[in-house]
């Protein structure tokens, strides 16, 4: 029942394997990804193999096919899923999340957007003007993203440099109302340095087409690194930013200030005795008119800084040459990560939900969809490589089945004063000259005895380590080395005030909209501002807490291999992410636990008609009471479990049956209900 397939398929729902192994699990993934059977289920989990080429899986045909179907009526699918989400959202006013976890290439922003498309297209049946607004809007804004956040690497022509998260708000009547987008830890760092056969973010590529401005300038990407998506991708992206509502003016002011990134970068620096002074004196008028500021101020911000004495006296201080091209590199990874901010919190502007009066119209509820970075591992994994680590399986029961408990990870990385990151803090704190080394020795002297921690330093055999600059973590994932190289220096994430200053007083609403601190004079600014590894941490804590108020549904990605082919199923790199996804012991959960779990009431609300003692209403002392006669009448009392509050579901074909039945009483008794009306008047 679950899959109306048949089985030279494989089984559409691990749960259902003979024996859960390893083996097991691995055959029956790979034989379905030869079938060109993507999707497969643990319970409500969506295992999804990334198929590396265009299928006839999705679209209008399809999407018709599991509209308000239940998971198992057909195959799996992230429409499945998605419908699973919005029922849950509608029926029982819950808001729901989907999270969405997997590999860098492995297809998570393309689920997203599956996903997305789905619930745009299941919505708003009465054609609402506003509403297909809203939708449209939601939907154009990946392009616009994709163009500001991704990049072509080594793993993925199309990789999202940057954590995903979007609430899609809903009406009492299921339709999308609005929406919001939060982002994530830009990769910045891209603006500057590229690994070898990478490049900058598509926005750069695209931007050659729109003005003379950007391909003037010297450092506009190579013609070699160009790709033939750039140019239609450009038309999209402008399409898609006037469907959302920026103004040709904004417009401008984002591909002048693309220009002026790349300007700055080709910035060079002379020294001539003690002074510094800039090589390509010309570049400075042209990046005083693309950022709308004075010449002289911008030179000055480039060679000096102001610096507030004890007396509250400012003083200039006069750069070297390698605090000016750390200040010129800082300035220009700053302006791409606020230009960034700045297009998400302006497609925010245009769909957040305004005016809901949730007395008139009910609870305003969420679905809330995660596209965050994948794992990944590089040769070096310096400060801000690494992403988070996603994917602890919810609300698991306890039992025989051994987990890898992740919290002493996060310990390791977060706990206040003794975790990494507090170590990091307090070695940005202390004045001075402090060196990534010298965070590295304060690690070792802290962490040294942490099992999941170790250095070349604690462990002077392990040669795969380098002294004095790596350390490494044994995650759930496998082990991984970091160089402490830059741990500093990005945690710090220093920006001269005068720089903020400048930014502020430019001309170009738009630019100036994007450093409201830099108001601020150098004798005000006497905090010191949270350091980027707190903030990520803050971020990350906030959004785990968002998440654990919704009612979660999970996609897990795979990459079948490194080739990006869509005939190879690498058997050993399959096998790790399985490993490291913990689909094994999820698919364990499943079986030896339950997958349906509902409070008493709610059940019997729904299934009440399904049960002569219950319907239409039940006259036993309690709801559990209730509960067990109804589910005895239909012989399902091998199925369940009934916990204090809940009941507890083993099969979803149980689920199922009481659905298909409630399904076909429900025309009845709203014909009987009718005729005692009438009876009545
Ligand atoms: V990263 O962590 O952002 O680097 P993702 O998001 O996991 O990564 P993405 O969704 O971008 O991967 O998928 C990578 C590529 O695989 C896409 O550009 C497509 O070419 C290909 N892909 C992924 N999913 C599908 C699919 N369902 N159908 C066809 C797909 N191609
Ligand atoms: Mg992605």
């Amino acid at each position: 029942m679950a899959e109306q397939e048949s089985l030279e398929f494989g089984k559409a729902d691990f749960v259902l394997l003979d024996q859960v192994t390893m083996e097991h699990f691995m055959e029956n993934l790979k034989l379905r990804f030869e079938m060109g059977r993507i999707y497969t289920y643990i319970g409500e989990v969506v295992v999804s193999m990334n198929p590396y080429k265009q299928t006839q899986l999705y679209g209008k045909d399809v999407i018709e096919q599991y509209q308000g179907r239940e998971l198992y009526e057909r195959p799996p699918h992230l429409y499945a899923v998605a419908d699973a989400a919005y029922k849950a959202m509608k029926r029982r006013a819950k808001d729901t999340c989907i999270v969405i976890s997997g590999e860098s290439g492995a297809g998570k922003t393309e689920a997203s957007k599956y996903i997305m498309q789905y619930i745009a297209a299941i919505t708003n049946p009465s054609q609402r003007e506003e509403v297909e607004r809203v939708k449209n809007v939601l939907l154009k804004s990946n392009c616009v993203l994709e163009a500001f956040g991704n990049a072509k690497t080594n793993r993925n022509d199309n990789s999202s440099r940057f954590g995903k998260y979007m609430d899609i708000n809903f009406d009492f009547k299921g339709d999308p109302t609005g929406g919001h987008i939060n982002n994530y830890l830009l990769e910045k760092s891209r603006i500057l340095h590229q690994q070898p056969g990478e490049r900058n973010f598509h926005s750069f590529y695209q931007a050659g087409n729109h003005s003379s401005l950007i391909c003037s300038s010297p450092l506009h990407p190579p013609i070699s690194q160009l790709l033939t998506s750039d140019q239609s991708n450009f038309k999209a992206v402008a399409d898609a930013m006037k469907v959302i509502g920026f103004s040709p003016e904004e417009i401008n002011s984002v591909y002048k200030i693309l220009a002026t990134i790349l300007h700055l970068g080709n910035v060079s620096f002379v020294t001539e005795g003690d002074a510094v002074a800039i090589e390509n004196r010309e570049l400075v008028s042209q990046l005083a008119e693309l950022t709308s500021t004075q010449p002289e101020s911008l030179l000055r911000t480039l060679l000096y800084r102001a610096v507030a004495t004890g007396g509250g006296e400012v003083i200039e201080k006069g750069h070297s040459g390698k605090e000016a091209n750390y200040a010129r590199d800082a300035c220009a990874k700053a302006i791409y990560e606020r230009l960034f901010c700045w297009i998400v919190g302006r497609i925010n502007t245009v769909i957040e939900v305004k005016n809901y009066d949730a007395r008139l119209h009910g609870k305003n509820t969420v679905i809330a969809v995660l596209d965050i970075y994948g794992f990944e591992i590089f040769e070096s994994n310096r400060a801000g490589c690494e992403p988070p680590a996603w994917g602890s399986p919810r609300e698991l029961p306890q039992g025989r089945i051994e987990y890898f408990n992740n919290q002493i990870i996060v310990d390791l990385v977060e706990q206040p004063h003794k975790g990494i990151i507090s170590i990091l803090d307090e070695a940005c704190l202390t004045g001075g000259q402090v060196t990534d080394a010298m965070f590295l020795e304060s690690m070792n002297t802290k962490l040294g005895k942490h099992p999941h921690y170790t250095s070349r330093k604690l462990c002077a055999t392990d040669k795969s380590m380098e002294f004095g600059r790596d350390f490494r973590i044994k995650h759930y994932a496998g082990n991984v080395t970091y160089s402490v190289e830059g741990f500093i220096d990005k945690n710090k994430d220093t920006l001269f005030q005068d720089f903020k200053r400048l930014m502020y007083n430019s001309t170009d609403p738009v630019l100036r909209d994007m450093w409201p601190e830099g108001e601020v004079s150098i004798t005000e600014v006497t905090k010191r501002p949270l350091t980027a590894a707190t903030l990520f941490k803050n971020s990350m804590v906030a959004l785990v807490e968002n998440l654990a108020s919704k009612e979660p549904y999970y996609v897990r990605c795979i990459k079948p291999n490194d080739q990006k082919s869509p005939l190879l199923f690498d058997a050993e790199r399959c096998r790790h992410q399985v490993e490291y996804l913990g689909l094994l012991e999820n698919v364990r959960v499943r079986r030896a636990g339950f997958a349906y779990r509902q409070p008493y009431d709610r059940f019997l609300l729904r299934y009440k008609m399904t049960c002569e003692y219950t319907w239409p209403n039940h006259l036993m002392p309690t709801d559990q009471e209730a509960t067990r006669a109804l589910i005895d009448q239909h012989g399902f009392q091998d199925d369940v479990a009934y916990g204090h509050t809940k009941i507890f579901i083993r099969m979803p074909q149980t689920l199922f049956c009481l659905e298909q039945e409630r399904a076909q009483l429900i025309p009845i008794i709203v014909l009987l209900l009718q005729k005692a009306w009438r009876g009545a008047l």
